[in-house]
């Protein structure tokens, strides 16, 4: 070989190691943008904690690369969210944006998502037509459609037959309020009246007032996590359950989070949804002993496990891209994992970035002096039917 060839030859070499190496020190950054004060303050305390349990496990270097978390609070307005995504993306230079508490959060920044290509993972906001905001949404939590028409399925088969709704009045409400009644009817059921609420500060008093004029048997409930204990001590207060009207709805309402401080009057409250503090896997209870070892007996809740999830969907990507990252190569690698989620068997379908999970049908129980959702049913790998047209 001619001594310039060889010259040539090892500065190639010596830059590519270079790059390596620059590649190698340069921190992979996960921008975390969550509710950790306000009014939806729980959901980013649970899925910031559960974030920083799966990095606790797993390390904080993934194929050579330093991974950085960098949480912002976002009080939950999704102005604020918006902003923040936007100083993330073009000051932190951050490689995946993730969190996003509510529905309005998430469609506020999924054209930041589009614009500088950059992965969204979504760990909590849960309306169906955020994956279609953005082809760079990946999403770990969960759809109201999905949660809510294995409920419509369920109560006609156990003597409920005529149901009132009573929804968060904005996206993931009317997802539920939607795809519950539409279901309900088609299976000879009766909606006899439809309620919303408004989301900032609701007052459920006139509204569970009405449901006790209307005398249904029973009530069909979503309201976001955080809310759930309000609808139940008010529905305890007005004595619903002894009028003879029962309480279903998406688990939101009987949300892990608050369950065991809502007292007997959520006992056999029977709610459909993806994720239970209960659920008997080892790879849950394995979960659920380190987070709240981790956070004060903290409870995880559904909130939590998306978190935790999409922490593992962005860590498996970069692995995938061998440490090099790269919005496109993300997202690519993002797309059709399949694995085992502390809520059961779980996989990104690769069509929709939406994920695609068992629905469980649980009642709440005491065990051991705890109140907790005990699931009796599954229905398996169910697709968020709020994307079949
Ligand atoms: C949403 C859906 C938020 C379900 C929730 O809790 C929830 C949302 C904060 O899409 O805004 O339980």
């Amino acid at each position: 070989m001619h001594k310039r060839t060889l010259i040539r030859a090892a500065i190639a070499l010596a830059a590519a190691a270079a790059s390596g190496i620059a590649l190698a020190q340069e921190a992979f950054k996960i921008g975390l943008v969550l509710p950790m004060t306000g009014q939806q303050a729980t959901t980013g305390r649970q899925i910031e904690a559960a974030a920083k349990l799966w990095m606790a496990q797993n390390g904080d270097t993934v194929a050579g690369r330093n991974v950085q978390l960098i949480v912002k609070d976002d009080t939950s307005l999704p102005d604020m969210t918006r902003r923040l995504a936007q100083e993330l993306v073009v000051n932190d230079k951050v490689n995946v944006i993730a969190g996003m508490g509510i529905t309005p959060s998430a469609l506020a920044v999924a054209p930041i998502a589009t614009q500088s290509k950059t992965p969204l993972v979504v760990m909590a906001a849960a309306t169906s037509s955020i994956t279609e905001a953005s082809p760079y949404v990946v999403r770990t939590s969960f759809t109201l459609p999905q949660a809510s028409v294995a409920m419509a399925d369920w109560a006609p088969k156990n003597g409920i037959k005529n149901v009132v709704t009573l929804v968060a009045d904005y996206g993931p409400g009317l997802d539920a309020e939607k795809y519950f009644s539409e279901r309900f009817l088609f299976n000879g059921g009766k909606v006899a009246e439809k309620l919303r609420v408004p989301l900032r500060n609701p007052d459920f008093a006139p509204f569970l007032q009405k449901v006790r004029d209307l005398k249904p048997d029973a009530l069909f409930v979503f309201v976001p996590s955080g809310a759930g204990a309000a609808v139940m001590k008010q529905f305890g207060e007005r004595g619903m359950d002894k009028a003879g009207i029962k309480l279903i709805g998406t688990g939101d309402v009987t949300d892990d989070d608050q369950l065991n401080d809502m007292g007997d009057v959520a006992l056999g409250v029977v709610t459909s949804h993806h994720y239970s503090t209960f659920h008997p896997s080892p790879v849950n209870k394995k979960f659920v002993a380190e987070f709240q070892k981790a956070n004060k007996g903290l409870r995880p809740n559904f909130m939590a496990v998306g978190g935790y999830d999409g922490m593992r969907v962005i860590y498996e990507a970069l692995k995938k891209t061998g440490g090099k990252g790269g919005g496109e190569a993300l997202l690519a690698a993002m797309k059709g994992q399949i694995f085992e989620s502390p809520r059961g068997p779980v996989f990104i379908d690769a069509q929709t970035r939406d994920i695609v999970q068992n629905i469980y049908l649980r009642k709440v129980e005491k065990k051991d002096g705890q109140l907790y959702n005990v699931e009796f049913d599954v229905i398996k790998d169910v697709k968020d039917p709020g994307k079949a047209k």
